[in-house]
């Protein structure tokens, strides 16, 4: 079955009607040759190669991963697992970091644990000592577990007291985390996975789903071949399957998503579907949304957006219309410059017509990564631990009593600083050590030019642990070898709040030691403790640490007193809340519409959408929010870069099914690797035609930051748009770096969450050579090959 499931990607259908069970379908892979009964244990996991977080059962055979099988009473999954979580796990099985290493002369050499880390110290310990915890930074992942963040937190906030902790989350999720928490007052997702089992309607705001959450997407496709299915509308510049399976389909221009969002709800309000009743009950805002959104007719958005007036209006009736609709928003929405006022206007489509907190009526501000959701909880991107408001003096208190340090210790005197900051004042010295963990900036980043002008400064003292050589430990003074999922134990949290143990399965190659051993080891090196004196963190083990934070998160929205490895060992996962008044976890949050905005409660007080000025503690007082929903509006504004004579085309960057970010486990899997082997430019056979460009041939793509070169693939994308997969880096190809798209990608952030703008962003595109055939795109994803006109190739 193997290499079917890349020509397949999804898998045999299995249909179903809204209300009943989705069915079971186990899908398995093994290595070549065996059979399940050579497997001679199989260890609880959950996969780690996107935020569905699938469960699954990781086989083992003489002491080495050899296969997974999916989990069939997994609540997210039943049974099911997508290319990556079938093939995704055998990258790991090759070229991994076992020593650790530090640079001497320029060069990284191997070292022992004892040099490396008291290198680390050393450095740590100076700084500490002359400049203050500011000259901190941490930079983490979205795939670490629950436990390594929530010692890292408890280190970075506890013992050194720094504000200068963030996560790639930043580039991830952090408008999720945003919008979530403007509207209702927390972070913490509304809906439930099962909701797409029973709605009449789902919406895609800016999302893939079908190539990025292949599992979900599988959901969806058995909902479309049983009976009564519901429409799909699609907001999305290219022809992605999504797009193709659905009723509406909102080609949107790259940077425009808030006029749309605008247009949406003013017919909402002018074809009267609203719960005028459910709103002044529930919210605040509605007046001022009403004027705000007034001016976006559908033909205002027709050409703002340059999408047809009749389908705005068919996708709003498709809303207002729908009982139940759930709605869905990534990426296209949270990489732009008004990502958290766009996701915000999908929580309001929502609010006007009281449709959350009942089955089939959902909103999933999604996740990316598969921890991500972690990350913001345990509040190692900056938030204070357990979505507590750095705002407000009795949760900065809570936080000193449990970790019994003074308040003071606690930064809470600004709002954390976001990673495109931490990267600014490592650029300018003023932090002078840099924990990277878990992410490959000098791939990932916007404009790498920069990124690596900073990290292989002098300025900078970079740490990194990591399982492979990557372009980011090409730049570090010190490489910690890491061990990688399935070679420890911990926990990690998908979109629908939904709990997963991965249990070890396998030891780490070599000298390898998990990111909690090394951050525990750090701690005891540089001697942290309490006002008792007691070690901080004052536990060294994973299921210690999820103890600890069950208590952290006691009476907070993301509760997890109520669960333990035990009750976590054997279940197909458990939703938080989990308490001792809900011991098996909770389906659905704010079932009885009172929202997390009470002024003690609340994890901010929320921000002007345009501007991203805080709302401080009197003014938010005076609204008497109260457990009533924000309606927060604000008008579209042009985008900071928008195509112009000499950039005429605008960028979109993202991803391809086969592949995750900056491919280290992906391309060492044969099967991954050889779907999508190498970068192309998407373009839309309209841009190329004039440009003289055909299917496969070599083209150069310029911004104002840099420029990529790699094949055409002339596809069914929006014209006037591009897109390049960010995947490839240069690591693998001799440090050439002329195909990774943040050489073109602008240093710009939306004003509430930061998040970067890696959606938009203007581009030109030239031709360099003939090809000599197709490019090295996939032909059974949103890179297909237009259907538009035929073209040599
Ligand atoms: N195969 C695979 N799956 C993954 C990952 C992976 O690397 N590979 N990564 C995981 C992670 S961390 C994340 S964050 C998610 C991301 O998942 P998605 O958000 O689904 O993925 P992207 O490809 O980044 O972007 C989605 C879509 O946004 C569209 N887009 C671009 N510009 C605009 C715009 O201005 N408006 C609108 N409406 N749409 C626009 C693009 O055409 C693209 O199809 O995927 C997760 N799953
Ligand atoms: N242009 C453009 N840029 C983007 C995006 C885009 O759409 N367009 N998307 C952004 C988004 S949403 C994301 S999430 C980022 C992703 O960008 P990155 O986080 O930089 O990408 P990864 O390749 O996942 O990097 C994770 C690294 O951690 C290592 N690793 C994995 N597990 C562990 C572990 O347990 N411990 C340790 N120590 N290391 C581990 C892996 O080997 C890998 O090198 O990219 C962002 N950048
Ligand atoms: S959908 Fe995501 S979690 Fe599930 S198997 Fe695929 S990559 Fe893994
Ligand atoms: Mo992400």
């Amino acid at each position: 079955m193997a290499h079917d499931r890349i020509k397949d990607i999804w898998g045999p259908t299995t249909g179903f009607a809204a209300g009943e069970p989705w069915p079971i379908r186990v899908d398995t892979h093994l290595r070549d040759g065996l059979r399940e009964e050579d497997v001679e244990h199989w260890v609880q996991s959950a996969c780690v190669l996107c935020s569905n977080g699938c469960g699954v059962d990781i086989a083992v055979r003489d002491g080495q991963m050899v296969g997974v099988r999916g989990r069939e009473d997994d609540r997210v999954s039943r049974g099911r697992l997508g290319p990556k979580g079938l093939f995704g796990w055998q990258g790991q099985l090759r070229d991994r970091i076992t020593t650790p290493l530090v640079r001497r002369n320029g060069t990284l050499v191997e070292a022992s644990w004892d040099e490396a880390m008291g290198l680390v110290v050393e450095r740590s310990r100076a700084l500490l000592d002359t400049k203050g915890p500011l000259s901190h930074g941490f930079y983490t992942s979205g795939q670490l577990m629950l436990e390594e963040y929530y010692t890292l937190a408890v280190i970075g906030k506890a013992g050194i007291g720094t504000p200068h902790m963030d996560g790639n989350t930043r580039l991830c999720t952090a408008t999720a985390a945003a919008a979530l928490k403007e509207s209702f007052g927390t972070d913490g997702q509304p809906g439930s996975y099962t909701d797409l089992d029973v709605c009449d309607a789902v919406f895609h705001y800016g999302h893939n789903v079908a190539e990025t959450q292949t599992v979900l997407w599988a959901r969806m496709l058995d909902r479309l071949a049983g009976p009564n299915p519901p429409l799909h509308v699609c907001v999305d510049p290219r022809r992605t399957k999504v797009a193709e399976a659905s009723d509406v389909h909102l080609a949107v221009r790259p940077g425009t998503n808030q006029a749309l969002m605008n247009g949406l709800l003013r017919e909402l309000i002018h074809r009267d579907w609203v719960d005028h009743a459910w709103v002044e009950e529930h919210t605040v805002g509605y007046d001022e949304l009403a004027r705000t959104v007034e001016p976006y007719t559908p033909q205002q958005v027709a050409e703002i957006c340059r999408v047809e007036a009749r389908d705005v209006e068919r996708a709003a009736e498709v809303f207002g219309t729908s009982d139940r609709v759930v709605s869905t928003v990534l990426q296209g929405f949270y990489q732009s410059h008004q990502a958290t006022a766009a996701s915000v206007q999908v929580n309001n489509l929502h609010l006007l017509r009281g449709m959350l907190g009942r089955p089939g009526a959902a909103i999933l501000q999604m996740n990316g990564q598969p921890t991500a959701q972690n990350n913001r909880e345990t509040g190692v991107d900056g938030d204070l631990s357990g979505f507590r408001n750095w705002n407000n003096e009795s949760h900065v208190q809570e936080l000193a009593d449990l970790w019994d340090v003074d308040p003071v210790v606690i930064p809470h005197w600004s709002p954390p600083t976001h990673a495109m900051q931490i990267f600014r004042y490592a650029e300018q010295g003023s932090i002078g050590f840099l924990w990277i963990a878990g992410t490959n900036p000098a791939v990932s980043m916007p404009d790498l030019g920069r990124i690596r002008r900073i990290l292989g400064g002098d300025q900078v003292f970079v740490v990194v642990n990591e399982a492979f050589r990557n372009e980011t430990t090409e730049l570090a003074d010190v490489v910690l070898p890491s061990a990688l999922w399935g070679e420890k134990t911990g926990t990690f949290t998908n979109v629908d709040r939904t709990v997963h143990l991965a249990d070890k399965a396998v030891d780490p190659p070599g000298q390898a030691r998990s990111d909690l051993d090394i951050w525990v080891d750090y701690a005891r090196r540089m001697g942290f403790t309490d006002r008792s004196g007691r070690p901080i963190p004052r536990w060294d083990s994973p299921e210690d640490a999820f103890d600890g934070w069950r208590e952290c998160s006691r009476g907070r929205p993301c509760d997890y007193s109520g669960m333990s490895y035990a009750k976590l060992r054997g279940s197909g996962g458990i939703q938080w809340p989990c308490t001792d008044d809900a011991p098996e976890g909770t389906e659905r949050i704010y079932t009885d519409h009172v929202f997390n905005t009470q002024d003690d409660y609340c994890e901010n007080y929320g921000h002007d959408l345009l501007t991203g000025a805080a709302v401080d503690a009197t003014e938010h007082k005076a609204m008497r929010y109260d457990g009533r929903a924000r309606l927060k509006a604000a008008p579209w504004t042009p985008p900071p870069e928008f195509p112009s004579d000499e950039y005429p085309l605008g960028l979109g960057t993202g991803r391809t099914v086969f592949h995750f970010h900056t491919r280290t486990k992906t391309m060492r899997a044969a099967e991954l690797d050889e779907a999508a082997p190498d970068a192309w430019v998407e373009i839309a056979p309209e841009d190329a035609e004039p440009l003289g460009i055909v299917e496969g041939d070599l083209v150069r793509v310029e911004s104002a930051r840099g420029a990529l070169e790699a094949k055409a693939r002339v596809s069914d994308i929006r014209p006037g748009a591009v897109f390049v997969p960010f995947h490839y880096g240069d690591v693998d190809r001799g440090g050439r770096p002329t195909r990774a798209a943040n050489e073109l990608t602008i240093t710009a952030w939306d004003p509430v969450s930061k998040q970067p703008a890696f959606k938009g962003g203007a581009v030109r595109v030239t031709k360099v050579a003939d090809g000599d055939g197709p490019s090295p795109a996939p032909d059974n994803t949103a890179s297909a090959r237009t259907s538009r006109t035929s073209r040599k190739g």
